[in-house]
């Protein structure tokens, strides 16, 4: 019970609760995530005070405005270049990126598989709801084969990216991805992501109740759960090639697919130019922490 009401207050503290009620809709699954991401900072005792979370644009991007942490809402596509921008100039902090599949994956695409390639120390969470949104329900580089979105009123043709094949070929070191029916599997990734060093990439299917599922007819929120519930497998190691999910008749493979380690961003540089440059390099560790 004391625990329980302990989790209650660190929740309620982490929450801008001034700012509730919150714009999402009835059955979204946005909401899981954010408990989710909160319930995960707490049980691995992070600083929140060493967090800093960046959105871009969407349904998705407005998490950061309800969490009592340092969060900026950016434009549409560059959460993961804020982020980096961040983590170069404060080192100490744990950047973690969170937004949509159209914001991560077609505006901002590019910035994704730069931060992965370069191994940038953030966290990386996509709520992958198969479309845009906030936008009015537009197909997305997400958008499984034959089911219809403001853009695609026959269905769409085209295949979809498979984000986590994506993460794994960019060298991202930890990649994972589960629904939002997962949510005990899903706090537990977040908080092992958290704890690791380089670029880390968890994918979260979700359901946007208010265009996807009804423009589709695929029912509501609880449906698409039970959805999420009938047709995932948990593969933890599986290779990401498996986790092709072209459309709604395939099966979702879920779990940790990818735990490896390599120099990130910052080690690489230090490394690189304390060898070529010698005594002239000054290693830069942060505003307060470099002398020059
Ligand atoms: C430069 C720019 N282009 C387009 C938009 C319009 N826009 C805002 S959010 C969005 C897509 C959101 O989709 P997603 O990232 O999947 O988030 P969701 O709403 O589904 O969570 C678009 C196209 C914009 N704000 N800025
Ligand atoms: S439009 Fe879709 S993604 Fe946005 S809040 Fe509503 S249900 Fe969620
Ligand atoms: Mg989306």
């Amino acid at each position: 019970m004391t625990q329980t009401l302990e989790l209650k207050d660190k929740m309620e503290g982490l929450l801008r609760t001034n700012r509730l009620p919150h714009v999402w809709c009835s059955g979204c699954g946005i909401g899981i995530v954010l408990n989710s991401f909160l319930r995960a900072l707490i049980a691995s005792e992070t600083d929140e005070n060493k967090v800093a979370v960046s959105c871009g644009i969407g349904c998705t991007a407005r998490i950061s405005g309800y969490m009592n942490i340092d969060g900026f809402h950016m434009t549409h596509g560059r959460a993961l270049a804020f982020a980096t921008g961040l983590k170069l100039a404060n080192p100490a902090l744990k950047t973690v990126a969170i937004g949509g599949d159209g914001d991560m994956i077609a505006i901002g695409g590019n910035h994704f598989i730069h931060a992965a390639r370069r191994n940038i120390d953030m966290l990386v969470i996509c709520v992958n709801n198969f479309n845009y949104g906030m936008t009015g329900g537009q197909a997305a580089p997400t958008t499984t084969k034959e089911s219809c979105g403001t853009t695609a009123p026959y269905g769409s043709f085209e295949n979809p990216f498979n984000l986590p094949f994506i993460a794994d070929a960019c060298g991202a070191v930890y990649v994972a991805r589960w629904t939002a029916f997962h949510v005990r599997q899903l706090q537990l990734s977040i908080q092992e992501a958290l704890k690791k060093k380089g670029f880390s990439f968890i994918e979260i299917f979700s359901q946007c109740t208010e265009l996807f599922l009804r423009k589709n007819k695929y029912g509501a929120g609880l449906d698409e759960m039970k959805f999420f519930k009938q047709n995932s497998v948990i593969k933890n190691g599986a290779d990401t090639r498996e986790a092709e999910f072209n459309s709604r008749n395939d099966k979702i493979v879920v779990g940790k697919f990818v735990d490896r380690e390599r120099p990130d961003f910052k080690e690489s540089m230090d490394g690189y130019f304390g060898k070529v440059l010698k005594d002239k390099f000054i290693r830069y560790e942060g505003p307060l922490q470099t002398k020059i």
